[in-house]
Order: C-alpha cells, then structure tokens, then sequence
C-alpha cells in the first residue's frame, strides 16, 4: 500500500506526477535539454594507433571500417603510457611528446586466447589495469570475451537455472605477470582468475573494466583489491529465448547486475576464502559474511556499469548505460542496490511489472521525494535518449584546465558530446531522494587552426575529418593521464586526443612559427 498525504497538502509537483502515477511514459522522460552555457575546452590530437582494419575476416569484426578499435589509455607512474585495440593488442606509446610518440606492441593479447571474438561493441580484448604494485610485481590484469563453440574450458560461474548446453560466450579476467616490468615488450606468464558464461544469444554486456581504487594507500582496506565492471549480461536485450529475463537480477546468489570487487591473490597464497575463480573475497565487502550471497559482490542492480571511476575523496563512479530511455552516472557504495532492472533513472521499466523494456512508469510520488525509502540507491545525474544514447566514462577533474576543475566530465558514447557536471552538486544530489540530480551542461571542444584562430568542433567533426567519411558512431571513450588530464579516445578513428589548458595567445604565437 501506497502511502499517500492528505489532498490539500501535495505540492503541485506532486500533484501533476500523482496524476500520472500509472500511466506509461511515451516520450521525452527529462524534458529539460541539455544545453551549452559557455564552457569550452581545446582538444588536441596525441597518437593514433596502428590502423588494424585488416586484422581479421569483416565478419568477424564489429566495426571492420574503423582505424583501430581504441577504448582505455593508462599511464604507469614510471611515465610510460598504454593503451588497447581490442582487436587484441596492448600498446606501449614510446615517451616522446606530441608527434613523436610512436606505438609499439607491448602485449598481443588476442594471440593468447584462440577462442576470442571480436564481433560485438563491447567484446575481444576490452580493458585493462596495472597492479598499483606493478613496477616491483610485474602484473597487470586484462578482461576479453571469448565464444563458447568448441570451447575447453568451463566456466566458474554460469547464470542460475542454466547448463554449459546453454553457454554461448566466456568473459575472461587474466592475471598478467611480466617477468621484468621495466621492460618495453611483454615477456612473462599468465593465471586466469575469472571465467563467467553468457546465455543470451548476442554477447551482450560483459565485464569490460577491471580497476583499482588509485586513492587507495598501502594499509586501506581498499587496497590492492581489483573491481569490475556490472552488467546483467545480456539478461535486458541480449537475444535469444533467454533474454528479457528480470527473474536474473535483483539476487545476491549471482553475480549478474553486480560490480565484484576481489583480492586477486590466489586463496592458495592468501590462506583466505576462494571466490567463484582463482582468487579471495575481501572480508571488507558487505556481502562475504552473508550464506546467502555471493562475497565478491560489491554493489549490483546495474544493466551495464561499465566503467568506474575514483575522485580523490574516495568517492566512487560508475557510468550506467540505459536500455531505451535514461542513461546513469552513480555514486557507488559497498553493498547497496542500484535498481536495474526494477528501475531505470528514477523511473520504474516497465519489464519488473510484465511490460517491455523499452516501458518506463513515474515512481509514486512519496518514493520520488524520498519520503519512503524503497531499498533502492538512485543516480545523481541522468539523462535521456533524446540527448544521447550510451554514457561514457566519466572523471572527476582536478587538472589544468580551470574550466573544467571541479567538474565531473563525461559524454555519449554514440554521438559523442561531452558533458560536465559540478562535483559538489553531485556529491549533494546522494542524498537518498530519487528526484535530485545534479544539472548537466555540454562541453563545446574547439582546435586551433594554423593561425592560431579558435574553431568551434564536435567530437564527430574530428572523427568525420580523420577518416574522410562520415563515422555510423562517435565510439566515444575518456582515459585519465597519470596527473589528471583527459584523454578522448574513438574506436571509430583510432586517435588519442587530449583536453588541453588554452594557451591563448601563446598557443597561436607557437602555432604561427
Ligand atoms: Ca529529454
Ligand atoms: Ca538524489
């Protein structure tokens, strides 16, 4: 039973959303725009990686026009920087500033797992992070997708109710130990600690991000302690008879919807409790204590979290994408339930009360206004397909660039805008009412032509000139440098660019010589 305040009482808000309280919402969710209020940030291009449009057979590629298929940039403290081509390889860009840095091939991944497929948005060789120990330990971890037809191996976690008959794709976190991590080129050995199954019939929503917490020092319970990424897997629309299947998500005995955090040692090294694969459950998670759980899952009820990210507060990120109506960046905690697929935004989807998944329902009023708690944690900023269709990662910013500082910068994966958001609002819109949400405004970008004139662009326009044709998508990805600066990857063209501080007249005086 709803509880509902006397009539002469409910604001007007309220009124009009009571009003509608069962309806089906048809269109345009946030009806307010997102609109460009005069931040404009510079974007420079870095280094385009090798172009690998050749690689493999076209039907065996997603995107077989695109230059090379970059998604994560990280740098090492030592100053080295990488980055991926999940067509299979990890890159080394040579030091070298600017035009002189060169990649080299550091890691081919796809040579090591045979069964890797490449067919899907988010599928081959995805992600990638470096032990914050790396200089001395050598190891870094990598996540892939790999097809179950012919197969060997046998996954540690398949969904509930489902056999390896209905497997139809791994998802692969390997431990990496480079033998001398001062080394340029990949030499060393590997331990897979993770293998989960897909049962929808399109790789749909793996784990595409393993990261470390960079705020976490050697003592925090934090550290050291590996996150991914959460997804449902496929579970929304991933195709096939077992897709659409809301019966997957809102449980604790799986790890669907869920972002794990785990200690990737070996329980043979730890003495600790092994988890689903090769490695231990912090006992710091909220859920290892509990019977009735999974221990390595860290908070779940998300479609598609697939990346996280840190400010230097602790405060944790994850980029939610949407089904067909709200796109999420959340504030993370250990434990808490995050909705999908019950909810979507601050909204109800349609599919956890026998509709479709493109269906969205007004919350009551007296959930909306945080009132009446629903066990749910809601987003801090969202926005509609009307505005975009995928979001990006997204960073808190405490760089160079003083427009930006501050703010959390983000953007559409699809079209390519950029967005921002003040992170004080943000940090107030976690309150535990689902209706506040931080405002969100658009990043104009611009170059600097050979005079030195300032040329307002989109995301697109680079990409279109890059590649001499219109892109189908923008691929949008942001990367972090080492000292927090923001790195624009597309996996249309393959380029590296990077947000940079205006050097105004500086800028077009070097420009000019
Ligand atoms: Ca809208
Ligand atoms: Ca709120």
């Amino acid at each position: 039973m709803r509880t509902r305040m006397p009539f002469g009482t409910i604001p007007l808000l309220a009124i009009s959303i009571v009003g509608a309280a069962d309806a089906q919402i048809t269109s345009n969710p946030i009806p307010e725009p997102i609109v460009k209020r005069g931040l404009a940030v510079e974007v420079r291009d870095l280094v385009r990686l090798p172009d690998t449009r050749a690689l493999r057979p076209a039907d065996q590629d997603v995107a077989p026009d695109s230059w090379a298929r970059v998604s994560y940039v990280r740098d090492l403290p030592d100053g080295r920087r990488f980055a991926n081509d999940s067509r299979g390889f990890l890159y080394l860009i040579d030091a070298g500033s600017g035009n002189n840095a060169q990649p080299h091939v550091y890691a081919d991944v796809a040579a090591a797992f045979p069964y890797g497929t490449y067919k899907r948005l988010e599928s081959g060789f995805i992600g990638f992070v470096f032990h914050p120990e790396f200089a001395t330990n050598g190891l870094f971890y990598t996540v892939h997708t790999e097809s179950a037809t012919g197969n060997p191996k046998i996954p540690d976690f398949i969904p509930i109710g489902y056999g390896l008959k209905d497997v139809t794709y791994h998802n692969v976190i390997t431990e990496w130990h480079a033998t001398k991590p001062a080394a340029n080129t990949f030499e060393g050995t590997r331990r897979e600690i993770l293998r989960t199954a897909h049962v929808v019939a399109n790789l749909t929503h793996p784990m595409g991000a393993v990261e470390f917490n960079p705020t976490a020092k050697p003592g925090d319970p934090d550290y050291g302690l590996l996150y991914t990424s959460g997804s449902d897997y496929g579970f929304s629309n991933g195709g096939g008879p077992n897709a659409s299947n809301p019966a997957q998500t809102q449980r604790l005995d799986s790890i669907i919807t869920a972002i794990l955090r785990i200690d990737p040692r070996s329980p043979s090294v730890t003495h600790g409790r092994k988890g689903l694969g090769d490695y231990t459950i912090p006992m710091a998670n909220k859920f290892a204590s509990d019977p009735k759980a999974l221990g390595e899952i860290y908070a779940y009820g998300f479609r598609n979290a697939h990346r996280l990210s840190w400010d230097t507060d602790g405060t944790m990120f994850a980029s939610d994408i949407g089904m067909d109506n709200i796109e999420e960046i959340n504030i993370v905690r250990n434990g808490e339930n995050y909705g999908w697929m019950k909810r979507e935004g601050y909204f109800e989807n349609g599919r956890a009360r026998g509709g479709a998944l493109n269906e969205l329902y007004p919350l009551p009023p007296e959930i909306l206004d945080g009132r009446v708690k629903d066990g749910f944690t809601y987003p801090v900023l969202v926005y509609d397909h009307d505005e975009g269709h995928s979001v990006s990662d997204g960073f808190a910013y405490h760089g160079r660039i003083a427009a930006l500082n501050g703010k959390f910068v983000f953007g559409d994966i699809q079209n390519g805008r950029v967005f921002a958001s003040d992170l004080a609002a943000m940090k107030k819109a976690d309150d535990g009412i689902p209706r506040t949400v931080a405002p969100i405004e658009e990043v104009q970008l611009y170059v600097r032509d050979a005079s030195g004139k300032r040329v307002d662009v989109s995301f697109r326009d680079l990409i279109d000139k890059t590649m001499g044709k219109s892109a189908p998508r923008a691929d949008l990805h942001i990367s972090r440098s080492r000292d927090g600066e923001l790195f624009l990857t597309s996996r249309q063209d393959g380029m590296i660019r990077m947000l940079v501080p205006d050097d105004g007249a500086a800028g077009a005086a070097s420009a000019k010589r």
